[in-house]
């Protein structure tokens, strides 16, 4: 039960959750709210709840929210410094989905600081929803963006020191969580629900460390690590991307909400369903979690293994809650 607190934020109140206890979900909270995968960005509430509080929208916070990681070259897991891929390019991923069901995303997108923003102007300014690679490239170039370096000297020497074996693993295995943890970052995915009661998300990630160049996880692709449906609740994800894609994990989870699941047993239902769907073997090397937020203001998280955490900003509180989980 002695469980951390992480950057001085307060520990959660609700530690019966930890290890997929029994304890009851969390009580719907005023509004506004924004919640966020892993515990580091509850800098990125921060700046959420700036537009939240001002009466902001949904939209505009989670937009402003997750450029906290963006920007952050400690962040080794989100845009500028993210680990590269295994050719020592860094690659990024990004979507967001407001209460109108509008979407816009990137993928594979290089040197690019906000990626977040490509993904909200390809929703605003396109016919489209998704732009991939070189394509969207030209596309943030021909609005305005400006070309980044992203690779960080941190992250090339820890990509120069994976050359020496190239052990190509992209699992988001125990070990690299609990590192990941350590290290304080994560793929960021945000939901917020404003003082009008729209929900909006976005998620924003560099990928699996040393992935293949070109391999897209589930972040950009909306119902895999983000879905949001305003008359219902919405779900962001993270952990290994090809099983969350697998089981269409946020979209999953906002459908299992709509069917009367709670935002954490929502959540536990999707991790039960790759379990049954892959067994326990081949998800032994892999971390999935997901947080939901529901229209009433409930939210909550689960994992399938432990080290997973969500940070959460009310009027009341900031904090961070461990997620309980199943393994
Ligand atoms: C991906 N889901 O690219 C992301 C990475 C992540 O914890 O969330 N890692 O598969």
């Amino acid at each position: 039960m002695n469980r951390r607190s992480f950057f001085g934020v307060s520990a959660p109140a609700l530690l019966p959750l930890l290890g997929g206890g029994k304890a009851s979900d969390f009580l719907p909270a005023d509004k506004p709210i924004v919640i966020s995968t892993w515990a580091p960005n509850v800098k990125a509430n921060a700046e959420a709840w700036k537009v939240l509080q001002a009466g902001g929208a949904a939209l505009d916070a989670v937009h402003a929210g997750v450029q906290v990681p963006e920007a952050d070259p400690d962040d080794q897991s989100v845009g500028y410094g993210g680990l590269p891929d295994r050719d020592g390019k860094v690659t990024v991923d990004s979507c967001i989905m407001d209460e109108h069901g509008n979407i816009g995303a990137v993928a594979g997108l290089e040197y690019i600081l906000h990626p977040v923003s490509v993904a909200r102007m390809v929703m605003e300014k396109t016919p489209h929803v998704m732009l991939v690679g070189y394509g969207a490239l030209q596309f943030a170039l021909q609005n305005g963006f400006k070309k980044t370096n992203l690779l960080t000297d941190k992250s090339k020497k820890a990509w120069q020191a994976w050359l020496k074996e190239s052990k190509y693993d992209p699992q988001a295995t125990i070990k690299n969580i609990e590192q990941r943890i350590k290290e304080n970052h994560d793929t960021i995915g945000m939901l917020a629900l404003d003082a009008n009661g729209n929900l909006s998300g976005a998620c924003t990630t560099s990928g699996m460390a040393y992935k293949m160049h070109g391999r897209v996880g589930d972040s950009p692709i909306i119902g895999a690590g983000l879905y949001v449906d305003n008359e219902v609740g919405a779900a962001t994800a993270t952990g290994l991307g090809e099983d969350v894609i697998r089981i269409c994990g946020s979209h999953a989870v906002v459908e299992l909400m709509r069917s009367g699941l709670t935002p954490r047993d929502a959540c536990k239902a999707a991790v039960e369903r790759l379990i049954k769907m892959r067994g326990r073997d081949r998800v032994a090397q892999t971390q999935i979690g997901f947080i939901a937020l529901n229209k009433k203001g409930e939210y909550g998280c689960f994992s399938l293994r432990d080290n997973f955490t969500m940070a959460l900003r009310t009027k009341e509180k900031e904090e961070v809650i461990p997620s309980p989980f199943l393994m």
